[in-house]
């Protein structure tokens, strides 16, 4: 099976995850503050989260698939910079409670962690790649949100959920059926989850 068929198994929820109304509201500038603001704070979290993954993910990683890995890991080190620099600008704190959506999301990776490499690559460029896609149906952004527009939709990261994909389709070629299974359920979960964290940030911040 090519990621482009596992894809395709799982596209009404795909479409919700990267056309959710808040992503509207960020486009037409309707979306309230306190929405984005919830979602700023449980996103840096998120990435928080997302890091060790990632760095656990490049443990296993087959030779060719170690490049991406590593610039991923420090894009990753370099977006939370640019999160608390966005947070310190909106006097956000970023010590309050972590939302038991996010948890959910960063736990889900935590287990990820024991099971195929090829799930949990697929399960990254899936999260990368749905983050390309959403803010992409965003642009160009009203102004408060253009910079976060760009920042996910810029060449330089288009480029690297290009890479994620050749690597997820390399693991994914030489999977067995149980691999592929696993895939499928790990592909399955992380876009049930984007859509649950959209859906955190609109409902808690309104
Ligand atoms: C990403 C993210 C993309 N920041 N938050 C969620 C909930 N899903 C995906 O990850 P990155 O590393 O910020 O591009």
């Amino acid at each position: 099976m090519t990621l482009k068929e596992l894809r395709q198994l799982f596209a009404d929820s795909w479409q919700r995850a990267t056309q959710h109304p808040f992503l509207t509201g960020v486009r037409d500038g309707t979306l309230a503050q306190r929405a984005f603001e919830v979602w700023l704070v449980q996103d840096y979290h998120f990435v928080r989260g997302l890091l060790p993954f990632q760095a656990r993910c490049l443990a296993l990683a087959p030779r060719p698939d170690q490049p991406v890995l590593v610039r991923g890991l420090g894009a990753l080190v370099e977006e939370l910079r640019w999160f608390e620099e966005q947070a310190a600008r909106r006097c956000l704190s970023l010590q309050g409670p972590v939302h038991p959506v996010c948890r959910g999301y960063v736990n889900f990776l935590w287990a990820l962690s024991f099971r195929p490499y090829v799930a949990q690559l697929v399960a990254l460029w899936a999260l990368e790649r749905i983050y390309l896609e959403a803010w992409t149906h965003a642009q160009p952004g009203a102004e408060p949100y253009r910079e976060f527009v760009e920042h996910w939709t810029n060449p330089d990261f288009r480029g690297y959920v290009e890479e994620l994909e050749a690597a997820a389709a390399r693991a994914l070629d030489g999977s067995t059926p149980a691999e592929q299974q696993a895939a499928g359920d790990a592909l399955a979960e992380t876009v049930g989850h984007e859509v649950r964290f959209w859906d955190m940030a609109s409902e808690v911040g309104t």
